[in-house]
């Protein structure tokens, strides 16, 4: 049986993906975009919201085992994962020509991983 895949498409600035989905077991990143991106990708502690991630000093307290992945302008890359259900941030901190990173510039995003079952 073939995985379940999760498409993130990246962009500047911004994700494209499924608002829920079922956990899944291949995460699947393609960026559509002119610069590099990356796909920070982690489930936050529950009742933290993306805004408290964006706020805390250390991330690693708010999200747990993230894993990243990075795509350059018409790549894809693609990781299989084992995850469970939550709420999932996506965060890109890659910094553009002017320096800024791309979190800043609305690079960030959420999803519901909901368990059928
Ligand atoms: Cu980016």
């Amino acid at each position: 049986m073939a995985l379940k895949a999760f498409d993130v498409v990246g962009l500047e600035y911004e994700y494209r993906h499924p608002r829920t989905i079922a956990p899944t077991g291949l995460l699947r990143f393609t960026n559509e975009g002119l610069e590099n991106h990356e796909l920070i990708f982690g489930p936050m502690v529950a009742g933290v919201t993306v805004a408290d991630v964006l706020a805390a000093p250390d991330f690693s307290a708010v999200v747990t085992d993230p894993v990243a992945m990075i795509a350059a302008p018409g790549e894809t890359t693609e990781m299989v994962v084992s995850i469970d259900s939550g709420t999932y941030i996506l965060v890109c901190y890659v910094a553009n020509d002017a320096g800024e990173s791309h979190v800043d510039l609305g690079m960030v995003s959420s999803v519901e991983v909901d368990d059928p079952a």
